[in-house]
This record gives C-alpha cells, structure tokens and sequence, in this order.
C-alpha cells in the first residue's frame, strides 16, 4: 500500500516535468512528431519478409530504428556488437540452406548498421531461438539453414546511444537456379534496342568450358544474348554488382564464333562496354562472364544496355547528305556529295520492303506513292558511312 502511494507521488511529481520538455521541444521545432517505438520493436512483433528466389532483391521490406527500444536479446553469437539498444526485429521462412540478407538504402545519422540472425526452429519460437549469425558484414550469407524454420533477424544501429533516426530496406535473397541463357545456343535473344534488363547469373556455369576465339580474351562461358544487327553502331554496356564482369562479342555461330569485340577495363564492380558497327540483319552473340580462361570464377547480378545509333544521320551528314520531303506523298528525293550507295526503306517494325542499289550516284529518288500511309525507316550508306532517318508517307 505504502509502496503505490510513493509511486503515485513519484509520477505526479515527474509527470509536468516530462509534459514541460515535449512542449518546449514543440516550441522549438515546429511540427515534431512524436514518433512510437516501430510496431517491429520486439521479435513477438518480428515484421515477415519475402524470401527472393534470387539476388536481385526486387521485394525489400523498409523499415527504422527510430524510437525503438532495447530487446536485451542474448544472441550467444560470437562478437555480437555491443550496441543493439535499438533492434527492430523480422523474420522469414527458409527455403533453402542459406540466404543472403542484405541492408539497403541506409540513411540517417547513423548508418553503421548491424544485424543478427536467430533460429526460431520450425514453429518460430522467440523465446528458445538461438543466435546463428552475426551479421557484421553487409551483405552477409548465413548458412547451414533449415528449409522450413523460421529465422528471425534484428536490426539495429552501432550507436552507443538509443534513438538514431535510420532508415532502411532489408532484402533477403536465394541462390537462383541456373539461367535459361546459362549456354550460347539458349542465348536470350534481344529483340528491340534499346534494351535494358536486370540478371542475376551466380548460378551460370562454365558448360563445355571457356570461350577463345583469336582477337578476343579468354572468358568463362557466363550468360548468352543475341542481337541482330540493325546497321548501325550497336552498344553493350554491362554494370555488375560486386564481381569482375567481362563481354564477349562474337559473330558465326555457336561453337564457331569469331571474336567481334571484348570489354574487360577494370575489376570488380567496373562498368563494361563493347560497341561495334553491325551489319544488316547479321546475328551477334553476346558472351558476359569472368574474366578468365583459366579459372572459372562465379558470375553474379548485373544490369544488361544495349543502344544503337540506327536513328542518327551524323556520319552521312558530314558527306553532304540531305533529304525531302518530309513527309512525302510520293517520292523522297535525296542528294550527297558523294556517291550513294545503298538506300534501304523499312518498314516500323524492321521488315524491309524497298532497295536501291544502284548507279544512284549523287541523288536518289526513292518511290513511295504505292505504300500504305504511315511511319518508315530510311537508311542510306555512302562509303563507309551509314545513316538512318524516320519519314512519314501521307
Ligand atoms: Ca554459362
Ligand atoms: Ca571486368
Ligand atoms: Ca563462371
């Protein structure tokens, strides 16, 4: 009785304290919120993630620290970092031996981030799950998973104090499955440029082993495209996450190609490019793998970019080239400098429908009166030099 009366006192004496300092903190900025602890505060409350089937980390869960209290989860997981005084907690479903978590978009005034792995066993028991892995590298691999337990990850800052007001994605990953593009002849084919995709190719294999052809290096056998040459300049731009990426660009066919162009400028991590002038309607493969011919290396996620510069006259302008008009209601009349060589009228979709070859010399006329009104291509080669250009037809 005594003790709830002094608890009483204690709480009417403390609380104009506590309301005095919110309003001055009011007073003082205005529009503070007054944030509660994450609804993930503690593991009963661990928000689920989806599991990846790969590495591309395309479902993240966000999520802060902000406000969040201590759990005082023992971990019993060597060199737990001291200061877990403000985890949020989630939890996933194995679904296979090991997973890759990783923190991402971390932002705030401290962005040291930590995380800690727990086996919540089959039922996803918090209180008798056991620490497994101490997440102080990001992204972190914890292995020797059970397919099926629940495995609970806290979250938390580096920081000495409580309240830090970082925010964050969190992803958990798998090892994907081998790639349908694994091997030259299931090579993805790349059918409109420009094109640009995300691959996750850590499960790509060497298959019959390293690719050579004389002119280009040596490379593992990654993951394939094609793409089929338009005539004008093509562009391969690959971005690797963290692992040294390199192109192959080959003509011929698979088992018999010839070397077109490589890219291996830097390590892990380096951006890679190839570009090269491609020839009407000629097939290319594409080869995007470690850079050896001695040591197959995993490959990893990347970012895929191929452009070209069909749609652009520069090269046939500099040789005096003009046309008109445009649009045309019968014939588009066209004049050089030079000789022109080759006029080639394509429909929107690349089927070509007219040619003009020959004795065309300084001017062209092309005869557009019997098609259907619409949008076309025109690609003109004078030398060596190739432009493209869009006409309507009334
Ligand atoms: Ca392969
Ligand atoms: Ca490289
Ligand atoms: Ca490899």
């Amino acid at each position: 009785m005594k003790r709830k009366a002094t608890i009483g006192l204690l709480l009417l004496f403390f609380f104009p304290f506590v309301w005095h300092a919110n309003a001055l903190i009011s007073k003082g900025k205005k529009n503070v919120d007054i944030v509660a602890a994450p609804p993930n505060d503690d593991c009963a409350n661990a928000i689920a993630l989806t599991v990846n089937s790969d590495f591309l980390c395309t479902n993240t869960t966000s999520g802060t620290v902000a406000e969040a209290t201590a759990s005082g989860v023992v971990s019993g997981c060597p060199g737990t970092p001291a200061n877990a005084n403000d985890d949020v907690w989630y939890k996933f479903v194995a679904t296979d031996t090991s997973h890759k978590i990783e923190l991402l978009n971390i932002a705030g005034s401290q962005t040291n981030m930590y995380y800690m792995v727990f086996d919540g066993g089959a039922t996803g028991d918090c209180a008798t799950m056991t620490g497994i892995f101490c997440g102080s590298t990001n992204p972190g691999t914890p292995t020797g998973l059970t397919v099926g337990n629940t495995y609970f990850i806290s979250v938390f800052t580096d920081s000495p104090a409580s309240g830090a007001d970082t925010t964050f994605d969190i992803c958990v990953g798998s090892t994907p499955t081998t790639p349908s593009n694994d091997d030259c002849a299931n090579a993805l084919a790349i059918t409109n440029l420009p094109f640009n995709s995300s691959m996750d190719a850590t499960s790509a294999t060497n298959n019959a082993g390293f690719i050579t052809s004389a002119g280009c290096m040596d490379l593992n056998d990654g993951v394939w495209y094609t793409v089929v040459g338009d005539g004008g300049k093509i562009t391969i731009t690959v971005t690797p996450d963290a692992w040294d990426a390199a192109i192959g660009v080959y003509e011929g066919s698979c088992g018999a190609l010839t070397c077109v162009g490589d890219s291996n400028v830097g390590a892990s991590g380096f951006v890679e490019a190839v570009a090269f002038t491609s020839t009407l309607n000629k097939t290319y493969y594409i080869n995007i793998g470690y850079p050896s011919g001695t040591n197959d290396e995993p490959e990893g996620v990347f970012t895929l970019s191929a452009t070209t510069d069909f749609l652009s006259i520069d090269d046939i302008v500099a040789k005096g080239f003009y046309y008109f008009p445009n649009p045309v209601e019968n014939t588009l009349k066209m004049n050089a400098n030079e000789s022109i060589d080759q006029v080639s009228l394509y429909t929107i979709l690349g089927r070509e429908v007219k040619r003009l070859t020959q004795s065309l010399d300084l001017s062209a006329e092309l005869d557009m009166s019997n098609l259907p009104a619409g949008t076309y291509y025109v690609r003109v080669t004078i030398g060596n030099a190739n432009g493209s250009f869009k006409v309507i037809k009334n």
